[in-house]
């Protein structure tokens, strides 16, 4: 046992200035002549790792001695963002390290923008799964996520004149302060090789290559606790005897070391594309590295915290283990952890299906049939021959079990089973099917899509596991989203409600409601909307050179470009209100309420029609914000490289914010939420979560249109029959962009995917042209409402004031007490 050192983490100005100059000086990474705002961010984040380390430390050992039972949440992505704000915030010493960085000549802020946005993720699943860490932490639940130590995140997006340029960035390029490696956590990975049977028929995988998963741990600190878990990143390496020094010294250097290079590319990047053989055989193979890393190092913790199960008593593992999956990513958790309790562990088939079953859930994010995986069974037997022989006897007992005992069920038993063989070309394992056959418990995102899972999709199984199927209406952390991404507002909400306790019991917010009249708070909360819509101006002109007036409405739309999101939708709006300004003479324009439009998000590289629609927007914004017939009353700017840390910028400055899905596809959203919590008004359809943030903040305070979700199908098929009668506005908008208006680019491909059902597109799959003119109705509503100042501000506090629910300490308190069966577990 080594001696306790005394605590370097000082909590005075004084002190936590020598702290910072003790890690200038002894944890180096430049010269010792330089102290820029560079050099000035790292000295100051080491000196905080220095609290999170010892949180962190204590966090582990605690949980080791009272031994509770523990969720580890498996995600693909995290989008962490920046941490050093959060870290100071969450720790409540933010003013202490602002006057320590100031007697070195900085301000706490400009050291913070020196950070890289972490961005191991692509967007709303990422960015909850970074929210729920949080609130795991703050809650001081004995929780831990694990995912993967990508080098290439998400992409950096440059705009030029081709539209949409995708640049890899390297987040770790110089390093970062928040992690820790961990030598001492390593295990090994097998890919490919073949199943050895043993004299007694017991089966083993054996032979193929075998790579290390190599642990980092990131500290995550909650709020105003003691607690701070780990987010547990995995890194794929080869060993020193994978290292081929014969051919090495025989001038053979690639293959010498080939299997390192095949390492590296577990982890380059996020994502990678799966337009070829390769690539999808690479988005397996770091599947299955998450989870078997993963599992591996559950497994030795399990036995780590009391000695007598490393010789057996698995039946306590799931009263000791919740694993959540984060959308069916990890979903090869489940073969394995059969196979790690089976082959491994010697358990019997019952008792490890058993064991897994109560271990493991389930939740979806999407009902988009391009977005539910499907695995070729051949790729999968070649990368993973015992799991596949896995899946394929669960699938077996699955459809024995329903022939036995759901007789009535017989005739849907091939659309249930996991294995699809119904192209004989390409058996396929369905992924989804596979979670939800094995998981004890299947969440979807905000009640409308939980129903939609129910009712639609996974309906078959309902009757199967009437109780299978829960609701888990996904939530945001108050403390980056408000509390430290907005402090003027913030500040106000704390003066009112005569407390920040808000900060961790979100649901404090309705006590604004009372209030939601009363001129002096209207006031200030015009004055602190201001100064964040002139913070936000500055950004657009800094990276855009776009000035844009805040006095004018602003109306934001971010979030990744898809169809169903249709941004198309707003671009087309906007086209419609530049056309009617130029058709105004100047004493009608005078009436006009002024608009600044921003459209940001990034399109997947491959996603031809997603990034179509982010060079429209820049070309409709490119001839607007120059007219000047028009641009004192409307701008039209796209927002680049859209990440958590612009975000932090935006939504404080939002006064409307679009969502504006096609009804039933989009599973829940939660910018919505950030939006809302900042006092911004949303227009929007009843999709996803913004039907429950409609009922929270009142009906009168969201602007509402467009189809419903049980209509959508009703009316594509009214289409087909062609029964679709396209409103006039909607057809002028289109006409203008096709007479070149914004440029010569060839748009006809994507407006004729808003076309018939012959020839070319979906026939307006995503209902653009029946939502057009009761889209533009609701934003003729906005326009009026915002001319009385009053009215907005009020409407504005009630969104706020109406987001308690919306708090993702709320959504893991539930998981926590519904699904996962644990509870909290707080540091003395
Ligand atoms: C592997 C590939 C097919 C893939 C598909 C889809 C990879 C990633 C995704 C991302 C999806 C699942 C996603 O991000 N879904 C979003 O989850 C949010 C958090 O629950 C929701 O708010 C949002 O509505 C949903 O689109």
């Amino acid at each position: 046992k080594v001696k306790p050192a005394a605590s370097p983490a000082a909590e005075e100005p004084a002190a936590i200035a020598g702290n910072i100059s003790y890690h200038a000086q002894y944890s180096p990474h430049f010269s010792p002549l330089a102290f820029g705002p560079e050099q000035a961010f790292y000295s100051t984040a080491e000196s905080v790792r220095d609290h999170l380390v010892q949180r962190w430390n204590d966090t582990y050992v605690h949980f080791h001695k009272t031994d509770p039972k523990q969720t580890y949440y498996l995600s693909m992505e995290y989008l962490q963002g920046r941490a050093l704000t959060n870290a100071v915030g969450n720790l409540g010493i933010t003013g202490a390290y602002a006057e320590a960085v100031k007697k070195f000549g900085y301000e706490l802020e400009a050291l913070a923008g020196q950070e890289k946005d972490a961005a191991l993720g692509n967007g709303g699943l990422g960015r909850l799964a970074s929210c729920f860490l949080d609130s795991m932490a703050t809650l001081n639940l004995p929780a831990w996520g694990y995912g993967l130590r990508y080098r290439y995140g998400l992409f950096k997006q440059r705009i030029t004149k081709e539209g949409q340029e995708e640049i890899a960035e390297d987040w770790l390029e110089k390093f970062s302060p928040w992690e820790i490696v961990r030598h001492d956590i390593v295990y090994p990975i097998r890919f490919f090789g073949h199943i050895e049977i043993s004299p007694s028929g017991s089966r083993k995988w054996a032979g193929g290559e075998v790579l290390n998963a190599l642990a980092y741990d990131v500290p995550i600190p909650g709020y105003k606790t003691k607690n701070a878990i780990s987010l547990r990143l995995w890194e794929a390496k080869a060993s020193a005897e994978d290292f081929n020094l014969f051919q090495f010294n025989d001038g053979q250097y690639e293959s010498a070391a080939q299997l390192h290079a095949r390492a590296q590319q577990i982890c380059a990047v996020l994502y990678p594309g799966d337009a070829t053989e390769e690539g999808k055989l690479l988005r397996l193979k770091q599947q299955y590295f998450l989870c078997s890393a993963s599992l591996q190092d559950i497994i030795f913790r399990f036995k780590e915290r009391k000695s007598d199960r490393v010789s057996g008593k698995w039946s306590e593992f799931p009263a000791k283990v919740a694993v959540q999956l984060n959308d069916t990513h990890p979903t090869l958790a489940i073969p394995e952890l059969m196979r790690l309790l089976m082959d491994e562990e010697g358990l019997g088939w019952d008792e490890a299906w058993d064991i897994t079953n109560r271990t493991i859930a389930y939740t979806n994010h999407t009902v988009l049939p391009e977005a539910l995986e499907k695995w070729s069974q051949a790729v999968m037997r070649k990368l993973l021959p015992r799991h596949t022989e896995i899946i394929e006897e669960i699938d077996k007992r699955f459809k024995e079990m329903v022939i036995s005992t759901k007789r009535e069920m017989e005739g849907k038993i091939e659309s249930l089973r996991i294995l699809d063989n119904s192209n004989p070309q390409k058996p396929v394992v369905r992924m989804a099917n596979l979670c939800v056959v094995s998981a004890h418990t299947v969440n979807g995102v905000a009640e409308l899509h939980s129903n939609i899972l129910k009712e639609e999709l996974f309906a078959d199984y309902v009757s199967i596991w009437p109780n299978k199927f829960q609701n888990k209406t996904n939530g945001i952390t108050p403390r980056r989203w408000l509390r430290f991404c907005n402090p003027e507002l913030s500040e106000i909400v704390t003066k009112w409600l005569k407390t920040d306790q808000w900060t961790s019991n979100l649901d404090l917010l309705t006590g604004l409601r009372k209030f939601a009249d009363d001129e002096k708070l209207h006031a200030e909360w015009a004055s602190a909307k201001l100064a964040s819509k002139k913070r936000l101006a500055k950004h657009v002109l800094d990276v855009t050179g776009v000035t844009i007036d805040p006095n004018s409405l602003f109306d934001i739309q971010i979030k990744r470009i898809h169809e169903y999101k249709r941004q198309l939708l707003n671009i087309l709006g906007a086209v419609y209100r530049y056309k009617k300004l130029k058709e105004m003479s100047a004493e009608e324009k005078q009436k006009v309420t002024p608009r600044t439009i921003m459209i940001g998000g990034k399109a997947f590289a491959t996603y031809t029609n997603a990034k179509r629609i982010v060079k429209l927007v820049n070309d409709v914004g490119a001839v607007v914000n120059n007219d000047p017939d028009v641009n004192k009353y409307l701008k039209v700017v796209f927002i680049p490289n859209y990440n958590v840390s612009v975000a932090e910028v935006l939504i404080p400055g939002s006064e409307l914010s679009q969502h504006i899905s096609t009804a039933g596809m989009e599973a829940s959203g939660t910018s919505n939420m950030k939006f809302s919590l900042n006092g911004c008004v949303i227009i929007g359809t009843l999709d996803g979560a913004n039907v429950e943030i409609r009922e929270e903040v009142g009906e009168e305070n969201f602007f509402l249109f467009g189809a419903k979700a049980d209509q959508v199908a009703g009316l594509r098929k009214d289409r087909e029959n062609g029964l679709f009668k396209p409103d006039p506005r909607f057809e002028e908008a289109k006409q203008l962009i096709r007479s070149g208006a914004f440029g010569s680019y060839d748009y006809a491909p994507l407006l004729d995917s808003l076309e018939g059902n012959s020839g070319f597109g979906r026939g307006d799959y995503f209902l653009v042209g029946y939502d057009f003119p009761s889209y533009i109705d609701a934003q003729t509503r906005v326009d009026e409402a915002y001319k009385d100042k009053k009215r907005w501000i009020k409407m504005s506090i009630l969104n706020t004031a109406g987001s308690g629910k919306f708090s993702s300490d709320r959504t893991i308190a539930q998981y926590a007490k519904e699904i996962w069966g644990i509870t909290a577990s707080p540091v003395p």
